[in-house]
């Protein structure tokens, strides 16, 4: 175990209208990471939400609240949705790995960052799509996938822009299918509320919501088009294992 290398790894979240989320967020990283300082928690906030100020506030309480444990950086700009977001804040970033993450996230299981760091060593040129299990998908989607920084690098992106929200991560899936690196961590837990609500029978609040379900429609209807350049991003990330 001593000579797996502890990755530096980025918490890639956008955020939106629900500050209050983070604390639960930040504190469940806290009480379940093995190694906090190498841990990067990376928001971004739309300067056209109206509680973008109040993300400001609370930027400067999670500071003060985790002091020596993981870096805290908040990113302010403009809606660019989510994918956008995604891939801003991993050009900021000099982590080694890169988790989309939400803030509706719980993590559960203690040391999952080792583990990331022990499924990553598996694969020296550094093409894997690795995820927990969030009790809900668990192997058939990797929601909240971790890809590395040759994998972002290759691709130019870690969301594929194609889309405004939704099947980001049935994307990423599809590539490591495609390449056989896909690798769910069964015995990693985090929770997340909207499949604890699933779960439980509730209706998703916002899948009845105009907008969003026709969001989703539309980004459904960009997917089932682009198997194309899905394909060709395949081939990139397979000539890199292939070196
Ligand atoms: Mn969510």
């Amino acid at each position: 175990m001593n000579s797996i290398k502890a990755n530096k790894i980025a918490l890639l979240c956008p955020v939106r209208g629900r500050p209050d989320y983070l604390y639960d967020y930040c504190e469940s990283i806290a009480e379940t990471a093995s190694r906090l300082d190498r841990l990067v928690l990376q928001f971004y906030v739309d300067t056209d939400d109206p509680l973008a100020k109040q993300y400001q506030m609370l930027e400067a309480e999670l500071r003060g609240r985790y002091p020596d444990k993981f870096e805290i950086s908040f990113l302010y700009g403009d809606p660019i949705g989510t994918p956008g977001a995604i891939n801003q804040m991993a050009a900021l970033s000099e982590a080694d790995i890169f988790m989309i993450s939400n803030d509706d996230l719980n993590f559960v299981t203690p040391g999952w960052d080792a583990r990331v760091d022990q499924e990553a060593a598996k694969y020296p040129d550094g093409i894997y799509n690795i995820w927990f299990n969030e009790g809900y998908f668990g192997d058939m989607l990797s929601c909240f996938p971790f890809v590395s920084r040759v994998w972002y690098e290759a691709l130019g992106y870690v969301a594929p822009v194609l889309f405004e929200h939704f099947v980001v991560d049935h994307w990423i899936h599809h590539l490591g299918r495609f390449l056989k690196r896909n690798v769910f961590v069964e015995d990693v837990a985090i929770s997340h509320r909207h499949a604890d609500a699933e779960n439980s029978g509730l209706q998703f609040a916002w899948q009845e919501e105009g907008f969003a379900k026709r969001r989703m429609d539309r980004d459904n209807a960009v997917f089932e088009k682009s198997e194309h350049y899905l394909r060709l991003d395949a081939q990139i990330l397979q000539q890199v294992i292939d070196g």
